[in-house]
């Protein structure tokens, strides 16, 4: 991975007006032990940034105006100093930000390229995963299996992957097929997946995805574009 011992970890968080929730996320990751995090703030109107900044290094906020979570993840990426492995968390505070730890270690090992922590797996918090949620994620899964793009049980937003096998897979969506774009070029580029279990809880703050008719709308057709996208183009 390096020539040093210790591969050098950092973390992108896409974030849209989570000023309650950031605070939480960068308080539960082992920072000291974290190259750099990465919180990409997409045009909040409220103190996202401010707030992530407070938590103070190696915390960085670079501003991002074009809208989407790809949009968001592509500039974490691009703004992100050397390092071994890339991970992507929320910052709503769904997530358990100290799971990085089980995220991180089959990569660690030497042993996979990509991992994706399944909520479906893991805990779950009552109501943390709504039933638009759950019934999507599972007909992706499934659907990804049928065009033989991996068995999943989750798409995930908490996930880690080594940093050339990202440059390799060439990641383009810029919206909501972000994670289901990963799944599927890091199975057909021959990527070593797997998923680990992690708890998901209620988010703090508003949801602007599942939580929304629009957002599940506009989430769940990109999904399924994607995977039919896909599909098609082998
Ligand atoms: N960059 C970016 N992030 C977004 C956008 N919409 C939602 N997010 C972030 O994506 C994550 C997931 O959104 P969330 O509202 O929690 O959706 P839910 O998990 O379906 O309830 C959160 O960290 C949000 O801040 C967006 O348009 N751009
Ligand atoms: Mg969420």
């Amino acid at each position: 991975m390096t020539n040093s011992s210790r591969p050098r970890i950092s973390v992108v968080i896409p974030a849209l007006d989570e000023e309650k929730s950031i605070p939480l996320v960068l308080r539960d990751l082992p920072l000291r032990r974290l190259r750099e995090v990465v919180v990409v703030d997409n045009g909040s109107t409220d103190g996202t940034g401010e707030a992530a900044l407070a938590a103070g290094h190696p915390v960085r906020v670079v501003r991002e105006a074009r809208r989407g979570y790809g949009q968001a993840c592509l500039t974490g990426i691009a703004a992100l100093d050397p390092c071994d492995i890339v991970v992507f968390l929320d910052a709503d505070y769904s997530d358990h930000p100290e799971d990085i730890r089980r995220v991180v270690a089959p990569i660690l090992a030497g042993k996979k390229d990509f991992v994706v922590g399944s909520r479906i797996r893991g805990n779950s918090e009552r109501g943390a995963l709504l039933p638009q949620a759950r019934f999507g994620n599972m007909l992706a899964c499934f659907l990804m299996r049928m065009i033989g793009a991996g068995r999943w049980t989750d798409l995930g937003p908490f996930r880690a992957i080594r940093r050339d096998a990202l440059e390799r897979i060439g990641m383009t969506d810029r919206n909501f097929g972000w994670t289901v774009e990963m799944q599927i070029k890091a199975v057909r580029c021959g990527l070593r997946c797997a998923e680990v279990p992690v708890s998901y809880r209620r988010r703090t703050g508003v949801s602007k995805i599942t939580g929304t008719v629009s957002g599940t709308v506009r989430a769940g057709y990109k999904i399924l574009y994607t995977i039919a996208k896909y599909a098609f183009a082998r």
